[in-house]
């Protein structure tokens, strides 16, 4: 009894010199004085070992010293900074948390990323490279003749005439500063934003997203070129995509092939896709013209090589049925959100 007495003196003692300054010290505080578990519940738990004639007597006590402990914690309460608390009291944990958008990759991106990993699967490299060019690397080097088409101010977008400085218009150009940089074997590929002098539509605009490849070593055939697109089709599309090759014709490829897929979208059944035929073109494809190969002083008569090129537009549209290449570059959340989840 005198013993117990002595204890809650020296609680008080020891309470008088808490100073609790952060919101944790304050619920430390209140946990070893107040809790379930705390000091005060365990001295009103010892009422019970008092004898009869005491009881009423160190009920007061008891009752005096809880008072005490819970001044106290009110008074480190507003010492703490009752804003805070007030703020802590008043909010409501169970609420649901508010909405944090999440962003959703480009369709462009995702497709690109699709591509490029299945030729990194097969020991390709990737190479990029600038977007404004010399006539050398875009044209020259490409065994594009002074007069062709392409060179024409209504098709390429000059940023200077003489000398020659446009926006590239393939990713031609970054393989052409790989060859001449590298010796062979080489094997890279080149993804990247390519620029035409076109009217915008739904079927053409002024810039669109190439991938092309390029592989030169020495015994190089077109059955290569043949099993490598294959595969890469099987990768991208499913194993049951069939296959054809046109021959057709660039100047920086002999000979050359275009490449076509059975249509996914009618199963081949006709379609407005494949124009009712049953096929659609994805990429072109070839042999890398000697002369090419010379403009780098690569021997062609040791060396042999294939390329390949495809509009990553094209098969984003086959992949999710885009039909306006508008769509792209208009940056609508309504479009873009569509492709959630897919890297
Ligand atoms: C297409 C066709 C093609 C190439 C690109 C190439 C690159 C070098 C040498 C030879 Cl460095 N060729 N590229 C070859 C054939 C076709 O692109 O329709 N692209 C969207």
């Amino acid at each position: 009894m005198e013993a117990l007495l002595q204890q809650i003196e020296k609680y008080k003692q020891e309470i008088t010199e808490v100073e609790a300054t952060t919101a944790e010290a304050l619920e430390t505080f209140r946990i070893q004085w107040l809790g379930t578990k705390g000091t005060l519940k365990n001295v009103m738990g010892e009422m019970k070992n008092v004898p009869n004639e005491h009881k009423r007597a160190f009920g007061q006590v008891l009752n005096e010293f809880k008072l005490f402990v819970e001044a106290k914690f009110e008074s480190l309460q507003q010492a703490t900074g009752g804003a805070d608390n007030a703020a802590e009291k008043t909010f409501d944990w169970s609420l649901p948390s508010s909405f944090v958008p999440v962003g959703t990759r480009h369709p462009l991106t995702i497709v690109r990323n699709q591509i490029v990993s299945i030729f990194k699967t097969l020991g390709f490299a990737i190479a990029e490279g600038p977007e404004m060019e010399d006539d050398w690397h875009n044209f020259g080097a490409m065994n594009l003749p002074e007069d062709h088409p392409a060179r024409d101010m209504q098709d390429t977008f000059y940023i200077n005439q003489n000398p020659a400085w446009l926006l590239r218009t393939h990713t031609s150009s970054v393989q052409a500063r790989v060859m001449e940089n590298q010796k062979p074997p080489i094997r890279v590929i080149c993804p990247g934003r390519v620029y035409r002098n076109e009217t915008i539509s739904a079927r053409a605009h002024c810039f669109f997203h190439q991938i092309e490849g390029l592989y030169i070593d020495e015994n190089v055939s077109f059955a290569d070129l043949k099993q490598t697109l294959y595969f890469f089709v099987q990768e991208m599309f499913g194993k049951g995509v069939q296959v054809r090759f046109r021959p057709s014709y660039f100047p920086f490829t002999e000979p050359s092939a275009e490449m076509d897929i059975s249509c996914l979208i009618c199963d081949s059944k006709g379609c407005n896709v494949c124009k009712h035929t049953g096929w659609v073109e994805i990429l072109g494809s070839g042999m890398v013209h000697p002369k090419v190969l010379e403009n780098f002083g690569i021997d062609s008569t040791k060396y042999t090589g294939f390329a390949f090129g495809m509009g990553v537009e094209r098969i984003c549209q086959l992949k999710y049925q885009v039909n306006d290449l508008r769509l792209y570059s208009q940056n609508d959340v309504r479009f873009l959100k569509q492709f959630t989840g897919a890297m």
